[in-house]
């Protein structure tokens, strides 16, 4: 297995930690996305992943896109430990948390979108940051309120075991520190964070601990 990675993309970050808590070993390749103009648009990539974007991941001769589909795939083919519960209900509060963080708010920062305000529309660093932060902040309280709220919230976003949750949860936090929005505002996500950032599996999924970390 393969998996066609930047070290601080969050959606490559997602796919890293769910195959580290399965345990499953991979060839990690690096894609620069920055680099001489962003090496995920280059016409080579671009035959595996035709959106221009990482992750990509291959098991043989499957290349998929699409970070939360190459996790559900490796639930399918890898089920334990698994990243999702038992009853439907509990599936779809996993899946919900999850699609918060990657259809309502990781989108809208996206490098494309950040580069296409200060390029195309001419907005300022600060204005640009300030649209980063609206964004990630609107999301997170809306998480934060569900997650407080949740019996279902333990030490993780469900109970203390991870899930596909986390997976999408914890590199959005990494990702909103980084562009300095305060964290600590989301007591629930932050303690989720700090607990989860303390375990094997995603230790080892942090952008630091890859092998094109800088
Ligand atoms: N929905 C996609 C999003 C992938 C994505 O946006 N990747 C970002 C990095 S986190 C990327 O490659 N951006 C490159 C660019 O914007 O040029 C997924 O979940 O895999």
């Amino acid at each position: 297995m393969k998996l066609y990675s930047y070290f601080r993309s969050s959606a490559s970050y997602r796919v890293r930690i769910a195959l580290n808590v399965k345990n499953l070993p991979y060839d990690y390749v690096p894609v620069h996305l920055v680099r001489d103009g962003g090496e995920q648009l280059k016409p080579d990539y671009r035959k595996l992943n035709v959106d221009g974007i990482v992750p990509t991941f291959v098991d043989g001769n499957e290349v998929m896109p699409q970070s939360l589909a190459i996790i559900e795939y490796l639930e399918e083919t890898h089920p334990e430990p698994p990243l999702l519960p038992r009853t439907p209900a509990d599936r779809a509060y996993v899946r919900s948390v999850a699609l918060q963080v990657a259809c309502e708010i990781h989108p809208l920062n996206n490098l494309r979108v950040l580069k296409y305000l200060k390029h195309t529309l001419c907005v300022d660093d600060d204005a640009k940051d300030a649209w980063y932060r609206h964004w990630v902040e609107a999301g997170f309280a809306t998480l934060e309120t569900h997650l407080a709220g949740s019996s279902r919230t333990g030490k993780l976003c469900f109970g203390d075991t991870p899930t596909l949750a986390d997976a999408c949860l914890i590199p959005q936090v990494f990702n909103a520190q980084r562009f300095k929005v305060d964290t600590g505002k989301f007591p629930t996500i932050q303690r989720i964070y700090d607990h989860a950032m303390q375990l094997d599996a995603f230790a080892r999924a942090a952008p630091g601990a890859q092998p094109d970390a800088e």
